[in-house]
């Protein structure tokens, strides 16, 4: 067998054995309460990977609908409240699936799409940031969330853009990395989310180019020897930074950024990770592998330009083609 090469079949197989879990699997209820994020991740892979037909998608996407909760928000499995990501989960399946099946209908004949805008909208706290449910944690990844499900929505008139960009800029160290909140140390998550904010809304210009340039060179920092990247400095490699840091420099340096990297030993990192007895992709090499992982190492591998991969949007995390197909259907 080639070590150097990603298993893709294997890798497929491992994410629709995922389907067939019985909810007597220890591992399915453990991880129930993220469901349908949980498929977001494995469709998505599988979209990537140019196999989206591996898992059963009629009930995928009636599973989702029936998340949908009276507030207009979507739960992360049936029986359990909204969620921000969960929301933004559930219109990433249904986008993927929508692309799949161009000819035929809109998401709104699927789900309450003006539900959805108002269960967003309502998260919003009167200092711009977004709550992660009704229950009102905040962080930068609800803000990502809200903004990213009302932009595909067209729901952004729905709420104050200046006071959310504004929030996100309190959150912005002196180190010029972003956290989860105001005061929090630089994760290259809470970076992710607040950049692909940003970009989203067209207001990347916030970060004057000081700024951009030092934040473009702490990420580049985050690469270590073994090729993988960590989250934070002092913090060790995992596969999922391939997504994290690696977008976060697409989005800032969309055509500078690969030179910075050692691209070959980021993907020698990823393919690593694989299980080559169980399949999928683990956050290190000889370790547990999960769908999470699985996800964001494929999409790592996107992001670097693999093969064997489809192209990925940095800022929403969905295959080029298929996010351009959706947006050109969308009024
Ligand atoms: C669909 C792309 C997309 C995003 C949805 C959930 C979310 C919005 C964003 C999450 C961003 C984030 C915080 C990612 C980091 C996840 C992670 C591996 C956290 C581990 O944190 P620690 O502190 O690990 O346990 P480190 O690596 O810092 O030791």
């Amino acid at each position: 067998m080639d070590s150097a090469v990603i298993e893709i079949e294997k890798t497929a197989a491992y994410i629709a054995s995922y389907e067939n879990k019985a909810e007597v699997d220890f591992e399915h209820c453990v991880t129930d309460h993220l469901r349908v994020s949980g498929i977001y991740w494995g469709l998505n892979a599988l979209c990537l990977m140019g196999m989206p037909d591996r898992l059963n998608r009629a009930a995928t996407v009636a599973y989702i609908r029936d998340c949908q909760q009276p507030n207009g928000g979507f739960a992360g499995a049936l029986g359990h409240d909204a969620t921000m990501l969960h929301t933004y989960s559930a219109i990433q399946v249904l986008l993927l699936e929508k692309s799949l099946r161009s000819t035929d209908g809109t998401m709104a004949d699927t789900i309450d799409i003006a539900g959805v805008i108002r269960y967003v909208a309502g998260l919003q706290q009167p200092d711009g940031s977004f709550a992660c449910d009704e229950w009102g944690e905040r962080d930068t990844r609800a803000t990502y969330c809200a903004i990213a499900t009302l932009y595909l929505l067209n729901g952004l008139d729905s709420i104050k853009v200046d006071a959310a960009v504004a929030h996100l800029m309190r959150c912005q160290n002196w180190d010029f990395g972003f956290g989860s909140v105001p005061d929090t140390e630089s994760h290259a998550g809470q970076i992710f989310c607040c950049l692909a904010t940003l970009a989203i809304l067209n207001r990347l210009s916030q970060l004057d180019q000081r700024a951009q340039q030092q934040l473009s060179d702490w990420l580049v920092e985050r690469q270590r020897d073994s090729g993988g990247l960590n989250g934070r400095p002092g913090k060790i490699h995992d596969a999922c930074y391939a997504w994290w840091t690696l977008a976060s420099l697409a989005i800032l340096d969309p055509s500078g950024w690969k030179s910075r990297i050692n691209l070959e030993g980021a993907c020698q990192y990823l393919i690593s990770t694989q299980n080559r007895s169980t399949g999928g992709l683990a956050p290190r090499p000889n370790e547990r592998a999960d769908v999470f992982h699985t996800h964001f190492a494929i999409a790592g591998l996107a992001l670097l330009g693999h093969a064997s991969i489809q192209a990925v949007d940095a800022r929403f995390c969905l295959p080029t083609l298929a996010l351009q197909q959706y947006l050109s259907q969308t009024p």
